[in-house]
């Protein structure tokens, strides 16, 4: 069975949300975790609130609310927060939907004398890349005829797969930072350039997780989906369906270079799958 019980947003880094529409079945709602920290750098507390403005009415923070108050990030420390959006599920294709986030830095706990404002435009696609004819699939790596099919790091496993029956890249060693690396890799070039991917865990022990997932291009952090990603909690099952991920690699058209995706992982496997680069002009 594949479904995608959340798809991971990547606005911190790069500003945009990429999703594989074909890998999005029935769930209603589409579910965007991100992660941001707050570096205080003055010696007095301030008090954090984002918002959500979006002409569209689309997206939310989980709860259906557009405004939250995070709380004080103390003088001289940093602070991170979970931030989880929502999006009704798309009945067509969405491209270059624009959405912000605002930030904004208090003095005070009432959050009454403003600081700091900051926009943080993110722009959204959620296109189904194999059937829409703007796009083109550069790529696909789904590991199938049971070949690594170029990458290096991790191991080709049976245990999970999209395709029934195939197979997927897993890490081979466990309880620490795994890169799984594709050599030498030629990229289009093209205005828009996305890798689209997906993983699955398989988490033995509660309390198992995946953490701090970075795609990288040529030895640069592309996209990171930083803290805990995926965790078993006591009473969760072991295995939680397909997670789907994607990252911006625009800025590098035309070049060649290592593409990575590095992860932390504690006593348990990662299965990734059906990774897939596409472009349009
Ligand atoms: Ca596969």
């Amino acid at each position: 069975m594949v479904y995608i019980s959340n798809a991971y947003g990547t606005f911190p880094s790069r500003g945009t949300i990429v999703v594989d529409r074909a890998g999005v079945i029935g769930a209603g709602t589409l579910n965007f975790i991100e992660y941001f920290e707050f570096q205080n750098q003055s010696t007095n507390d301030v008090y954090i609130e984002v918002e959500i403005q979006d002409a569209g009415g689309n997206w939310t923070f989980d709860d259906g609310t557009t405004l939250k108050q995070l709380g004080a990030v103390t003088g001289g420390t940093t602070q991170g927060f979970t931030l989880n959006f929502k999006r009704p599920e798309p009945t067509t294709d969405v491209e270059d939907e624009v959405f912000n986030l605002i930030v904004r830095v208090y003095q005070d706990a009432t959050y009454t004398t403003l600081q700091y404002e900051y926009t943080w435009p993110v722009d959204v696609y959620i296109v189904d890349f194999k059937n829409n004819a703007n796009w083109t699939v550069h790529q696909v790596w789904n590991f199938d005829d049971g070949t690594s099919q170029g990458w290096s790091g991790g191991t080709i496993s049976s245990a999970f797969s999209i395709q029934a029956g195939g197979y997927s890249y897993r890490n081979n060693t466990t309880n620490g930072t795994e890169v799984f690396t594709q050599s030498g890799y030629q990229l289009p070039t093209a205005s828009k350039i996305f890798l689209v991917g997906y993983f699955a865990m398989d988490m033995d022990s509660t309390s198992d997780y995946i953490k701090d997932l970075k795609i990288k291009f040529g030895g640069q952090v592309v996209t990171q989906f930083l803290g805990t990603l995926v965790k078993r909690d006591s009473g969760e099952p072991q295995y939680q369906g397909w997670f789907q991920f994607g990252a911006n690699l625009s800025d590098f058209s035309g070049s060649v270079g290592d593409l990575q995706i590095q992860f932390y992982i504690t006593s348990c496997y990662a299965y990734f799958d059906e990774l897939m680069i596409v472009y349009r002009p």
